[in-house]
């Protein structure tokens, strides 16, 4: 349908010809080279497009500009809502790169350069209506200051952070996706407390040595694998309401850090303990459905563990569960084990 229309416009407007490119380069991203910074040609659609850029006609509130070896921010029209930056070398956002860009609600400016020294205070200040920001890959030490209250998806994984304060995440109402794993976190304070409408929080593969404070209640996936956690606080999963999945794998855990209980919540799905120092399979709820501790130092099969009660309407509704790697064997489970694990067709020992 739009192409149908493409070729009406560019017959009746050589206009989208006169730069000797294929106007229709942008269909199969390939776009010529040699660009000229800053400079605006205009669409069939009587926009205005950095030639760097691509702008469908089809589509004119999106702005594609991914991919092309960028270095520097283009000129950024005031009516796009949808900015594809990501995969280029881009180093710097001063703050007048995105002043006029009041309209943006989708910012994608991952795989870049980008550092915190290089991004401008006031930078994404004026962006009041953006809900959806991703600066993963790139050299970040910290959360860019000033972010829009707007968010409502926040990915900056996998670049440099070593903090975060409170002041970087406070009134993020709306905040539901948070990415800030593969960084160099060792310190979140209680800077996660403002984030009342959390869903996901990911923040595995950092240098976290206890569980942040603070945590939003809301939560319903919790990813922090991969940190030097050694214990958790008391009544730590009590407190979530939604809490559905839990990764918690090549941490330091030991059965001393896990007050007794910890897991007996009901409404948890999944929960990942592997590659952790556990002696014993901690208690968890029936209605826990996967459980993950291989690569764990267990000695004993405990059926109390998963009930402690065993009758017609008493049982584990776990379906996998991973005992590999671990001082066992298929021997040390008890036959009466097949009353309680009555659903768990996957068993790994
Ligand atoms: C922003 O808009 C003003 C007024 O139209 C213009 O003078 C200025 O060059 C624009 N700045 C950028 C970075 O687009
Ligand atoms: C970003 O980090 C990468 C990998 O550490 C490094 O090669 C690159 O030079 C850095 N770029 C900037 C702009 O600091
Ligand atoms: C959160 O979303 C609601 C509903 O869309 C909106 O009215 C409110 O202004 C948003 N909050 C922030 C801090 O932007
Ligand atoms: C787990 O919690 C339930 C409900 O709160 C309780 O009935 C059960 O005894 C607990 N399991 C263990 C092994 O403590
Ligand atoms: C000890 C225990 O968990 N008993 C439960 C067995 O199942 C019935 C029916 O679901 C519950 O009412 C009991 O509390």
């Amino acid at each position: 349908m739009w192409l149908a229309i493409v070729f009406f416009l560019s017959a009746l407007l050589p206009l989208s010809l006169s730069h000797g490119q294929d106007p229709f380069a942008w269909l199969y991203g390939r776009q010529s080279q040699g660009y000229s910074h800053g400079s605006l040609q205009a669409s069939t659609t009587g926009w205005q497009c950095p030639d760097e850029c691509d702008c469908p006609p089809s589509f004119p509130v999106a702005m594609y500009c991914d991919g092309r070896g960028l270095t520097a921010m283009p000129t950024i029209p005031s009516h796009v809502k949808y900015l594809y930056l990501q995969n280029n070398a881009i180093t710097a956002v001063p703050d007048s790169a995105l002043i006029n860009a009041t309209s943006l609600v989708w910012l994608m400016m991952h795989h870049n350069q980008l550092t915190s020294e290089a991004v401008d205070k006031k930078a994404f200040l004026k962006l009041e209506g953006l809900e959806r920001l991703y600066l993963q890959h790139n050299n970040f030490t910290s959360i860019p200051p000033n972010l829009p209250r707007s968010l409502r998806d926040l990915r900056i994984n996998h670049n440099k952070i070593e903090k975060v304060t409170p002041a970087d995440l406070e009134g993020m109402d709306n905040l539901t996706i948070l990415y800030l794993h593969d960084n160099a976190v060792t310190d979140m304070s209680t800077s996660l407390k403002a984030l009342t409408s959390l869903t996901l929080l990911d923040i595995s593969s950092n240098k976290l040595t206890k569980v942040p404070e603070a945590l939003p209640e809301h939560l319903h996936q919790f990813y922090l694998e991969s940190n030097s956690i050694d214990a958790l606080p008391e009544g730590f999963l009590g407190r979530f309401t939604q809490l559905q999945y839990i990764r918690m794998a090549h941490n330091q855990l030991t059965d001393k850090g896990i007050p007794s209980n910890t897991f007996n919540v009901t409404g948890l799905v999944e929960l990942d303990l592997s590659f952790n120092q556990l002696q014993r399979i901690p208690t968890v709820s029936t209605t826990l459905q996967h459980l993950y501790l291989q690569a764990n130092q267990i000695k004993e099969f405990t059926l109390g563990s998963f009930c402690s009660v065993v009758d017609v309407t008493n049982f584990s509704k776990l379906r996998t569960l991973r005992l590999d790697g671990n001082e066992i064997s298929r021997q040390d489970v008890p036959s009466e084990s097949s009353m309680c694990l009555r659903l768990a067709s996957d068993i790994e020992i």
